[in-house]
């Protein structure tokens, strides 16, 4: 079949074996997001919608894949795939709801235009940043190859957003994987205002695909034949031999970028050879030409295709305006979920390390849930730099131990994406500060998900964290402050072998996302008698863990440690509190230390600027300010890099300074 690679050149399609009823189909699904389109643009102008992302001209990429794919099979739709939702089935109520912000939309007027999913129709949307769907994909695709189902995952990716390195994340570890995903680039010539010349310096994706070992295959997107015949035999011979498909398909963007922002930049010849090619019209007059389609079918097609939306319009219009109902808010951010404190079963103890309590709760939550896979670099035979996962290969397999390449952002896209199927994942980082490149996935993904369309992301991040190993500035950060402030997230931070062991399996069983901080310097430097069996330790609590009347330490992690020690070799009589959550913290302990001593100092390893501390001093202040004998106190590392000289690291963290605000505070 020859490519319309440059306008000017004539569509051809041949119909090969299909029906005239798939063919009539195929039109058919063409039709409606045309439609749909020619309404919203018409509204757009009427300000009855905020955002229009128009498909127009590309439509024929989205209906021909979505009719190629088995109707449970994941797609992941960008913002020109209208054709992926309509041809789906999703009641265009529903959908025009969703465009209007109402509650009935698919995210209870939370996000806006295409950003969201329904499991329910087994799609998963985009967030903003584009190149993030790809590993979710991954992660998908990975579930259904784990669970030996036959089934291909697609997403799609425009021209532009090839240039982020979620993009090449992505496909790295499909090809690595073998991951049974079609990844379907619309090139359509511009990202926003910037020609593709201005994107990447190749000419066209069957170059790219190669490079990553993946088969790549260029078709015509304005062709609906090529697009579903194409993708239907891929998708068939895929669910047979699992691996990635690259397939870059055609076409052009015929508007705006979006509605307001026009298309000036785009020179008008273009424009008009290109809407030569348009797939509808095109289409409508090859099914004419071979007597399957005529006037009458097309008048009797295009008046119920028009009856549909006009009155799933009118209903979604007449549906009032959202009323705020705060708690609803509150509540929708996090998967609802019982905790339930799980107790040993046997009294039996072992004196464990701290990296063993991590290792024996994260080895039984594998024994509990044949449904959680680790991913991280170097955790398979090597065992993790920290051998945390040391012989967890032998015991559980490389399937759900798995190596992975060099990549944080596209594998806590996977974990998420094995979430939607239904796993669970806990991921790896290396050092937590390498968690810097996969923060978005993080805070935009796993972190909103839940609020925004009601997928949990049942994710942890381990986080091997902290200073006082004369690591310097890249392996001994203390950045759970980057996490505090972002809704959707649950964080933890044990300071001692019980609770390491028992937080990391209450994390795991929460279908909530985690951060699980673990402090390398307490990894080999602490002992203490746990129990053999698995329990865990309640999520959001915070622990007593000194008694004393002269003053408050409210601290966690490392500081318990420096607190404890202080408070001995100073002869101070102090409570101190180990917050253990930071995310939710526990204010009712803070209430009643801060009440009980009437002084209190907060203690972190981190920065001073901007981290927990800043927050629960000022809730303090806010909240126990009559129960104060003296200004609340605050210590932290100084506001530097982590320096990486003994001595220079020694001035950086708070111990020293802490013990003289200690002494400030007690003597004020
Ligand atoms: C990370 C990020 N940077 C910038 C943007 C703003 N933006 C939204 S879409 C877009 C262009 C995308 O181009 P392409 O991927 O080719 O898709 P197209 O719009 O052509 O379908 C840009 C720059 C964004 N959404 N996310």
């Amino acid at each position: 079949m020859e490519l319309a690679t440059t306008p000017g050149k004539l569509l051809r399609f041949d119909r090969k074996n299909l029906s005239d009823s798939k063919l009539l189909e195929l039109y058919e699904g063409l039709l409606i997001p045309r439609r749909i389109e020619e309404k919203m643009l018409i509204l757009l102008r009427q300000g009855r919608i905020s955002k229009w992302f128009s498909g127009w001209g590309q439509e024929a990429i989205s209906v021909g894949a979505v009719q190629a794919l088995q109707a449970d099979e994941f797609i992941l739709p960008m913002h020109r795939n209208l054709g992926i939702f309509t041809g789906r089935n999703v009641p265009l109520d529903k959908l025009f709801a969703q465009f209007q912000g109402k509650k009935s939309g698919f995210t209870k007027g939370r996000d806006r235009s295409f950003h969201f999913g329904s499991s329910e129709h087994h799609i998963v949307g985009m967030i903003s940043h584009l190149g993030p769907q790809l590993a979710i994909a991954d992660g998908i695709a990975l579930a259904n190859k784990l669970s030996k189902e036959k089934k291909v995952t697609l997403v799609f990716s425009g021209d532009g957003a090839s240039s982020e390195g979620d993009f090449h994340e992505g496909l790295n570890v499909a090809a690595v994987w073998k991951l049974p995903v079609i990844f379907v680039i619309e090139h359509n010539g511009y990202g926003l205002s910037t020609p593709n010349r201005e994107q990447f310096a190749f000419k066209n994706f069957t170059d790219k695909g190669p490079g990553y070992g993946i088969e790549t295959v260029r078709i015509e997107g304005n062709n609906i034949l090529d697009v579903y015949q194409t993708i239907s035999k891929l998708a068939a011979d895929i669910r047979k031999k699992p691996r990635p498909v690259l397939i870059e398909a055609v076409t052009f963007r015929m508007r705006g970028h979006e509605e307001a922002s026009g298309t000036k930049y785009v020179p008008k010849q273009l424009m008009e050879e290109w809407a030569k090619l348009d797939p509808l019209e095109t289409y409508e007059s090859y099914l004419e030409s071979i007597g399957v389609l005529d006037e009458k079918k097309k008048d009797q097609l295009n008046k119920r295709v028009r009856k549909a939306i006009t009155e799933a319009w009118e209903k979604a219009f007449a549906e009032e305006p959202i009323s705020p109902v705060m708690e609803e808010e509150i509540l929708g951010v996090y998967a609802p979920f019982e905790q339930k404190t799980i107790s040993p079963t046997s009294d039996k103890v072992s004196e464990r390390r701290f990296v063993d309590a991590i290792s024996d709760g994260l080895r039984q939550s594998m024994e509990k849930y044949p449904n959680l896979v680790l991913m991280g670099q170097d955790i398979g035979e090597y065992g993790g730099v920290f051998k945390i996962t040391d012989g967890f290969v032998k015991q559980f397999g490389e399937d759900r131990v798995r190596n992975t390449p060099l990549c944080e952002s596209a594998i806590i896209g996977a974990g998420l994406g094995l979430s939607v199927k239904g796993f669970k994942a806990m991921v790896e980082m290396q050092f937590a500060d390498f968690v810097s490149v996969g923060f978005n996935q993080i805070v935009n993904n796993l972190a909103k998900i839940h609020y925004r369309w009601g997928q949990n992301a049942d994710v942890v991040v381990r986080m091997p964290t902290g200073a006082g190993v004369a690591a310097g500035p890249f392996h001994s950060q203390s950045n759970e402050a980057w996490f505090f402030h972002t809704p959707g997230l649950k964080i933890v931070y044990p300071s001692n072998p019980y609770d390491a062991k028992g937080l990391l399996n209450a994390a795991i069983e929460d279908p909530n996302p985690y951060l699980y901080f673990e402090h390398k310097a307490l990894y080999r430097s602490l002992n203490a008698e746990i129990p053999d069996e698995y329990y865990t330790v309640e999520v959001g609590k915070a622990q007593l863990v000194n008694e004393g009347d002269q003053v408050s330490i409210i601290t966690y992690g490392m500081g318990v440690h420096w607190a404890k020690k202080a408070v001995t070799e100073m002869g101070v009589s102090a409570d101190i509190l180990d917050l253990r959550t930071l995310l939710p913290w526990e204010r009712k302990a803070v209430s009643e230390t801060v009440k009980k001593t009437g002084k209190a100092i907060f203690l972190q390893e981190d920065c001073l600027t901007g981290g927990i501390g800043a927050e629960i001093c000022a809730w303090i202040s806010e909240n126990c300010f009559e129960f104060l004998d003296a200004p609340l106190m605050r210590e932290g590392s100084l506001d530097t890099p982590v320096p990486f000289a003994p001595n220079l690291e020694k001035q950086f963290l708070p111990e020293k300074r802490f013990r003289e605000k200690l002494r400030k505070l007690i003597e004020y």
